[in-house]
């Protein structure tokens, strides 16, 4: 009888101490599906933006230090989730680290390791302030070395420079997910696109040399919050390093999310305060993989 190893994912995201949002939320959906999370903290705040006031602390200069000390330990990962960074100059720094890696076949044994880009640049229609053209540009270069991306279709038109259309046709949405793929990943998810009330995600696979569309759609179960995009992504990652399919690891996604945003509607949650997914993190234990031991 064999043990297999519990699945090592790095995960790039700033600490924000309050509101629900990046590592907060992606470290405890990451261990709920079973999986290690290995944070590399891109800076320190004491809340989210979305408050009137914030500390912040940049951790890029301190970034490079902290990789070194892990590639002294030789230290391995079976994926990489590169969630909010702080600017070009940290995204240097996550395409060193990822090109150290080493890819499929390099290595005797060794098995690739799978990167997962969330490519935090906007919403609605519009940038971030924090980000500038050139983050966008350099953001096209990372999507290009990454094997899942999920962007929402504000990022995905940046990604690919499409006009934003609030309302786009599904025909329209699957040209620019054809474009994502054509960029270099081997799949993409268009998250968040709104149909009415409900909540479509598009997504899009490489398939023995064809590319394979699948929408996964869901009732709206209450207003947009903050995090939600960093739980999507986190858990996307660690369902499929735990050998999930993408439409299927979506669809988990978005049912842990619809859970978690109806409990805070009825709580009456302030909306800053992000979801209130901790009483919700069940659902993702009973969906861990019981298969470890072999
Ligand atoms: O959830 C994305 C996010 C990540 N990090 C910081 C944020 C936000 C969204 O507001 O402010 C610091």
């Amino acid at each position: 009888m064999a043990m297999t190893d519990t699945k090592k994912l790095a995960v790039f995201h700033d600490m924000s101490g309050y509101g629900r949002c990046s590592l907060t939320v992606a470290l405890p959906v990451i261990s709920a599906l079973g999986v290690q999370a290995c944070p590399i903290p891109t800076a320190v705040l004491s809340n989210h933006l979305g408050f009137p006031v914030w500390f912040e602390r940049d951790l890029t200069e301190d970034m490079p230090e902290y990789i070194q000390k892990w590639r002294e330990l030789s230290l391995q990962f079976d994926g990489v989730l590169i969630g909010y960074l702080a600017g070009s100059r940290q995204m240097e720094i996550v395409t060193d680290f990822v090109a150290s890696l080493g890819k499929p076949g390099e290595e005797e044994g060794k098995e690739k390791s799978w990167i997962f880009l969330d490519p935090v640049m906007g919403d609605h229609g519009k940038l971030y302030s924090s980000c500038t053209d050139e983050f966008v540009q350099t953001m096209k270069q990372l999507a290009a070395v990454s094997d899942v991306i999920v962007p929402n279709l504000t990022e995905a038109c940046l990604l690919t420079d499409t006009p934003y259309r609030d309302i786009c046709s599904r025909k329209k949405l699957q040209e620019i997910g054809k474009k994502l793929l054509s960029m270099g990943p081997s799949s993409a998810v268009i998250t968040g696109i709104s149909e009415g009330s409900f909540l479509l995600n598009l997504v899009c696979e490489k398939k023995s040399g064809d590319i394979h569309f699948s929408w996964i759609k869901k009732k709206k179960a209450g207003a947009n919050r903050p995090g939600t995009g960093d739980i999507f992504s986190a858990i996307v990652a660690a369902s499929m390093l735990e050998h999930r399919g993408l439409a299927e690891s979506v669809s988990m996604a978005a049912e842990f999310i619809s859970r978690a945003v109806k409990r805070s509607e009825m709580l009456h949650t302030p909306i800053q305060e992000g979801v209130c997914f901790e009483k919700e993190l069940g659902f993702l234990l009973k969906n861990q993989r019981k298969s470890e031991i072999l």
